[in-house]
């Protein structure tokens, strides 16, 4: 197989560094950007913070309260309620920068995606690295946000190298070098691997990379099964096939149906909505996402169209949440229907993904 050109590009701090571009005053200020709960007050945690609130122990999950608390000194902290809208905005126009450079582009999430730009650089590493620079410069000189990049010879060397430098970070792994930059890695560097997987390491005495490497293949099959037992073998080694598969930033998820027969009746149709939401959910769940809106979407019997959608408080990515508020669309949308309902279409939107720790457990 021929070499491969692999970009990972990660924005910093992305939610709060979209504010900093918004309101440029907040820069030299400690920023948190929030999701407040229904609850009120200051209940609720942390998003993101940019550096400076991150130097005094603030970063994403924990409580806003003890963020407050942290940050006591600083009388000019900011706490901004999340605004999904604003930072996807910013993204979509950074991301098409990015796209416009790749052979093959990947998204990945609102602030991270995968390039394959072998072709666009001949395979040479050096051509890499301006192209790279290049990426940063615009993105930094239009859209006003500083991102870090990984470059090797596949994903998973990429993504941890995009990581290796924050903020404002390049880092070049040539393929000849992958395993000297590994070996001195903490284990938990390897994504997929959390805090579980992590501490089960440290009871053998096994801290980098490099002492993961003692491992043989079969102790690893036997202790995590077959095929996370051949990831984290693999990974520790720098091997990675994946490839950078085309996928372009989502907008909506979306299944429609056409019913048995023409209906307006409330409990058929909403036997069809529970099916719909099902399907929907699985594949909202298997893009690590969560929706912010839900709509249902009739076809009536003379090929019109109708819909309706409602916008939640906030994003989720409950079933429950899912059924009830289609249910409950379906409610409305039948008061006053006078056609029968021919095709049936459920529908999520404004995404976002679903952030937190996962471990290599929940990763395949
Ligand atoms: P960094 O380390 O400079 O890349 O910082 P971020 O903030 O860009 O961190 P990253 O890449 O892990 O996450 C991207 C965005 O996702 C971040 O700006 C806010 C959101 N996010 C990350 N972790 C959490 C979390 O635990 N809860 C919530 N609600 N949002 C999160
Ligand atoms: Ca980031
Ligand atoms: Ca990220």
């Amino acid at each position: 197989m021929e070499t491969r050109v692999v970009f990972h590009i990660d924005f910093d701090y992305f939610y709060a560094q979209c504010e900093e571009t918004r309101s440029p005053e907040l820069k030299s200020k400690p920023v948190c950007v929030c999701v407040f709960s229904d609850r009120g007050g200051d209940s609720g945690a942390i998003a993101t913070a940019n550096y400076t609130a991150r130097k005094y122990g603030v970063k994403s999950g924990i409580p806003i309260s003890f963020a407050k608390k942290r940050l006591e000194e600083r009388k000019d902290a900011v706490f901004l309620p999340v605004d999904f809208d604003f930072y996807s905005d910013m993204s979509e126009k950074a991301m098409k920068v990015m796209s416009d450079s790749a052979n093959i582009f990947e998204y990945v999430g609102r602030d991270e995606a995968y390039l394959d730009v072998t072709q666009r650089v001949s395979g040479d590493f050096k051509n890499a690295s301006h192209l790279a620079q290049q990426i940063k410069n615009t993105i930094r000189d239009k859209i006003k946000l500083s991102c870090s990049i990984g470059i090797s010879p596949n994903k998973l060397i990429s993504k941890i190298a995009s990581d290796f430098q924050k903020p404002d970070g390049l880092t070049l792994v040539l393929p000849e070098k992958v395993e000297e930059f590994l070996e001195p890695l903490k284990i938990r560097t390897i994504p997929g691997i959390g805090k579980k997987t992590e501490t089960k390491f440290l009871e053998m005495k096994l801290e980098t990379i490099s002492d993961l490497k003692k491992l043989d293949i079969f102790t690893l099959n036997k202790n995590f099964g077959r095929k996370t037992g051949t990831y984290i073998y693999n990974a520790a080694r720098g091997i990675d096939n994946e490839p950078v598969k085309k996928r372009e930033a989502r907008i909506q998820y979306s299944k429609i149906v056409t019913l048995k027969e023409d209906s307006k009746n409330y409990e058929f149709l909403s036997e069809n909505i529970l099916e719909l939401c099902k399907e929907v959910h699985n594949i909202v769940i298997k893009n690590n996402q969560m929706f912010k809106s839900v709509g249902i979407h009739f076809v009536q019997s003379d090929l019109s169209n109708k819909s309706k959608s409602k916008m939640l408080k906030s994003p989720t990515s409950s079933i429950e949440k899912l059924k009830k508020t289609a249910e409950q669309l379906l409610k409305e949308a039948l008061e006053n229907q006078t056609s029968t309902i021919r095709r049936l279409g459920v529908k999520v939107s404004e995404l976002s993904e679903i952030q937190g720790q996962s471990d290599i457990t929940s990763y395949f």
